[in-house]
């Protein structure tokens, strides 16, 4: 296949704009679902998600990457291109982090229209330990020349999507590729990568939504020109139109979950709870910003009433909440939802886009007292 454009070759359900009102999940969505998995909520337990839980969102295929002919590749607009093996990168400072990651995509199965794409509810979110050394430092030794804008990075996955063929490939400005906690990571909980997370070496930008942290690097480049490829402009908008190219996706908008209390049906995942105090506990996250504020409600998100913080446990990963309620018989729709340092509270409706992007409405678990 050579052709970058492949206009026509792959319809998907949904028809052109790639939406559907079918509250049923086309082939295409399980499909993905199988490949892409979330972390189950029970998961929340853990402040750093044990590995095999880690969420996992993975475009194209995992590319087999032999580490002994593998390089990382620096260049572009730099007055010293470099080409590094695994053994010298992990001779630079070594800064280990525990940093959650969420999908831009969390949500978007939960809305009318649906988008076709990854049928993420809630649960593409995780927390890691990762390892790795600055990426300021290597931009640093290869020298950044006046005229560089961004810093690209490419991946070693190629695939067709928007009907262009392309390896995974994003940009960032130079500021925010130069910021202090900007990791090329080699180790996830104190293990080489795992293939599905991007071994050997991948980019971890804390903050920012998942989409950033380009896996499996190969290449990093110095570029004079902002950056267009699709997964720029293509995807990852708040695009609410087809005529609207909408702003980019960044960081991360505030959202907290909850452990999903009692025990579950089995198909459904109602929940069974027994009646009298039980303690909610779950956590929150939110970009850049301080969580500031969790509440619960347990009437649907009429009534709200605040929860207890924990103490952070790291600048860039999600905050513990507990709350206690005292279950009622019957039948009960526990939400929660957070509120960040800058005043943003995640709605109770949807916020809909049509890639479905940022959808941070706030969770809704139901629940049958007994
Ligand atoms: N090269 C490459 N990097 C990638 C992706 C990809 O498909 N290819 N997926 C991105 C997306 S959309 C997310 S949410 C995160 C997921 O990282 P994880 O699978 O390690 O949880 O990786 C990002 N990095
Ligand atoms: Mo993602």
């Amino acid at each position: 296949m050579d052709a970058r454009r492949s206009a026509g070759r792959f319809p998907r359900p949904g028809g052109e704009d790639g939406l559907t009102t079918d509250d049923r999940f086309h082939r295409e969505e399980v499909q993905l679902a199988n490949r892409n998995r979330g972390m189950p909520l029970e998961g929340l337990r853990y402040p750093v998600t044990p590995s095999g839980m880690h969420y996992l969102l993975v475009h194209f295929d995992i590319p087999h990457i032999d580490v002994r002919s593998w390089r990382l590749r620096i260049g572009g607009a730099v007055r010293l291109p470099l080409a590094l093996t695994l053994d010298e990168l992990k001779k630079r400072p070594v800064v280990t982090v525990p940093v959650t990651m969420e999908c831009a995509g969390n949500g978007r199965a939960l809305l009318e229209p649906r988008p076709v794409s990854q049928p993420w509810l809630v649960e593409a979110v995780s927390t890691a330990e990762w390892t790795g050394t600055p990426l300021r430092g290597l931009l640093d030794e290869a020298g950044l020349r006046n005229e560089a804008v961004e810093i690209l990075f490419t991946g070693l996955d190629r695939g067709v999507q928007g009907d262009e063929v392309q390896h995974y490939q994003r940009s960032l400005s130079v500021a925010e590729a130069r910021r202090e906690e900007v990791l090329l990571a080699y180790a996830m909980n104190g293990r080489p990568l795992e293939p599905q997370h991007g071994f050997p070496l991948r980019l971890l930008v804390p903050g920012w939504y998942g989409m950033t942290s380009v896996k499996w690097l190969d290449r990093i480049d110095a570029v004079v020109e902002p950056f267009r490829g699709y997964q720029m402009t293509g995807t990852y908008r708040y695009s609410r139109s087809a005529d609207d190219p909408g702003d980019p996706v960044t960081l991360m908008r505030v959202r907290a979950l909850m452990i999903p209390p009692g025990i579950p049906d089995f198909r459904t995942r109602v929940r069974l709870v027994a009646a009298g105090a039980v303690t909610l506990a779950g956590r929150a996250w939110a970009g850049r910003a301080a969580v500031a504020r969790v509440e619960l409600s347990t009437d649907g998100g009429d009534t709200w009433s605040p929860c207890a913080l924990d103490e952070p446990f790291s600048p860039h990963a999600w905050r513990g909440w507990t709350c206690e309620w005292n279950a009622t018989p019957g039948r009960h729709a526990l939400c929660v939802r957070a509120t960040d340092s800058e005043g943003n509270v995640q709605p109770t409706a949807q916020y809909w886009t049509r890639q479905g992007m940022g959808n941070n409405m706030a969770q809704r678990v139901e629940v049958l007292v007994e």
